[in-house]
């Protein structure tokens, strides 16, 4: 998302915006534009399944009544991003060995499952990646689970870890879960996650 209004001599933060889910009680993303930014995009995208959305805008630290502009870029998601709401095995995002999905965590209780399947028993791993946080403390936590919570891995990923290769795990015929959730620190960057087999 996109706001966009003319220059005010101030870096102090005049516009409060949020994109909120269509029940309107789940705020999906937030942000402020000082009044010197003249073009403020949201840090992170949403990936929403089709539906009406609401965006709010308000008057932040000051106020201004110049005009604004909001701008919501939209692409298809043809599964390479995660869908909303996944929180629960029952709402998992479907992925397919090998292929690597883009998802985040927002707000910070967020929790984004992804299913997949095995057809032969195979070694698979994640490989994890994101762009650089300059921070060594945890921000991720991955897990990959059978049906039955049985847990077969889990790692966890640093703010300056950009690509992270975890163990292999030898899995059976079946279905199986990947949940990605915060850890020590929240970042709500963009991450990529692929099942990989070889
Ligand atoms: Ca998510
Ligand atoms: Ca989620």
């Amino acid at each position: 998302m996109d706001f966009e209004h003319e220059y005010v001599n101030s870096s102090t933060n005049h516009w409060y915006i949020s994109f909120l889910s269509k029940n309107y009680n789940e705020k999906m993303l937030e942000f402020r534009s000082a009044g010197n930014a003249v073009k403020t995009s949201a840090d992170n995208a949403v990936y929403l399944p089709a539906g009406e959305y609401w965006i709010g805008v308000a008057s932040s630290t000051y106020y201004s009544n110049m005009d604004y502009t909001v701008t919501v870029n939209y692409e298809r998601n043809i599964g390479q991003y995660e869908t909303e709401s996944n929180n629960t095995m029952a709402t998992a995002s479907q992925i397919s060995l090998d292929k690597p999905i883009t998802g985040n965590i927002f707000p910070r209780d967020d929790v984004d499952y992804y299913k997949f399947t095995v057809t032969k028993t195979t070694d698979v791993y994640i490989y994890f990646e994101h762009n650089y946080i300059n921070s060594s403390t945890n921000h991720w936590y991955i897990q990959i689970f059978e049906k039955n919570t049985n847990k077969k891995l889990e790692f966890r990923v640093k703010g300056n870890q950009v690509i992270t290769s975890s163990d292999k795990v030898n899995l059976e015929p079946g279905e199986y879960y990947v949940t990605v959730a915060v850890s020590t620190y929240h970042s709500t960057m963009d991450y990529t996650l692929t099942v990989k087999t070889q």
